[in-house]
């Protein structure tokens, strides 16, 4: 691996190891010249009219100027068309930071006290190190087991928190081979200042060799695999067998589309949404069905579920992640609707159809 050439922009800041932090860098030296220059010469324009304009013998004291309109406007709107070139600069990063690409790899981060928990889209886990190809653009999806963490990579000047509960994301692309270092930004518990890794960019072929290497004892199935897995060990596929008249409503098509809801309103079926369909199956009844799902809170844990996410969505031919994206227009509602918006029914009610 050749060693990293830091630039001079770098004296001060980690290696500039993704394409983000090449954005990010220039933004950053360009709000801090600004800044410089402006300090400057305010302080020298101080001591120079301080000395200039001392008290001296046989001075008087000039006459007070009240006002100047064309001074205030001028002192206004310089200012004002300065900071608005760093506010639309910096919007440009961040919405890049913020728009994944759809084709980008799918990584799943689990961060529990006190380590951080990864899987590759081919199943390949590990802990509290992150393996990824130089110049391919890839997407964390992340959760917590436990408090709130926040996963940072300086030298991808990438920082997000991790939450229990909801499903956040960070996107980059490598674009220097290298090891650097992975923190947890948050404190997160006594063990908080242990909670780092390391970040190993590598070629992509040397990335698909590790990804199939010799620790075959690490390689479990891919997330979608192990959740299909688990939906039959779990009962998921007696209710959601796919047939009609079936108890629960079949999951295909279901992600990355808009679900009708029992009250009548719509809900896009993102991560999120089938997170919550699985911990809190009351809290958005799907029109035709009744509320009958038992919670799996507490039953799996959020490696489980993210994978049973996973196969959920594998279900699906919708791909693009529908949070977070600006908007797109709906698709038409997959929802099987018989009964316009049949009255959700008690626990217990015989099934609709049944
Ligand atoms: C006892 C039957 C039953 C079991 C077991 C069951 N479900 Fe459900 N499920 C339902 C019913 C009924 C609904 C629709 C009512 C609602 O939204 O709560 C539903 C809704 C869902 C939805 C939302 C579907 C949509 O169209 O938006 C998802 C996702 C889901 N279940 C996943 C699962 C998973 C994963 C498991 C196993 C861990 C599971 N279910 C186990 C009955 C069940
Ligand atoms: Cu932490």
């Amino acid at each position: 691996m050749e060693p990293p050439k830091p630039s001079w922009t770098e004296i001060l800041f980690p290696p500039r190891a993704s394409e983000y932090a090449e954005l990010m860098d220039p933004l950053y030296w360009y709000i801090h010249g600004v800044v410089f220059f402006f300090t400057i010469l305010i302080f020298a324009a101080i001591v120079f009219l301080g000395w200039r304009y001392r008290r001296r013998k046989g001075h008087q004291t000039s006459t007070a100027v009240h006002g100047s309109l064309p001074l205030e406007i001028l002192w206004s709107v310089v200012p004002l068309l300065i900071v608005m070139t760093m506010f639309f600069w910096g919007a440009r990063v961040f919405y890049f930071g913020r728009s994944p690409p759809a084709d980008a790899m799918e990584i799943l981060v689990t961060g529990k006290q006190w380590m951080w928990r990864i899987q590759h889209p081919n199943g390949r886990r590990e802990i509290n190190t992150l393996h990824l190809p130089l110049g391919e653009p890839v997407k964390l999806t992340m959760i917590s087991e436990d408090v709130i963490h926040s996963f940072y990579i300086p030298a991808f000047r990438q920082k997000a928190d991790v939450l229990p509960g909801k499903y956040t994301y960070l996107w980059f692309t490598p674009t220097r081979e290298g090891v650097f270092h992975l923190f947890c930004a948050e404190y997160c518990g006594t063990q908080h200042s242990l909670m780092r890794g390391t970040v190993r960019v590598m070629k992509p072929e040397e990335y698909a060799a590790w990804l199939v290497g010799d620790d075959t004892t690490e390689m479990a199935a891919t997330p979608a695999e192990a959740g299909k897995r688990l939906f039959t060990e779990l009962g998921c596929a007696t209710c959601h067998s796919g047939v009609r008249g079936a108890i629960g409503p079949s999951l295909e098509n279901v992600y990355g589309h808009e679900v009708l809801l029992a009250d009548g309103s719509r809900v896009m079926a993102d991560d999120n949404y089938l997170r919550e369909s699985i911990l809190a199956p009351g809290a958005k009844i799907v029109a035709g069905y009744s509320n009958r799902m038992p919670t799996f809170a507490g039953v799996v844990n959020e490696t489980q579920l993210s994978q049973l996410i996973a196969y959920v969505k594998s279900l699906s031919s919708a791909s693009a992640p529908p949070a977070e994206a600006p908007a797109a227009p709906p698709p038409p509602p997959e929802a099987p609707a018989p009964a316009p918006a049949a009255p959700a029914r008690p626990a217990g009610a015989a099934p609709i159809e049944g």
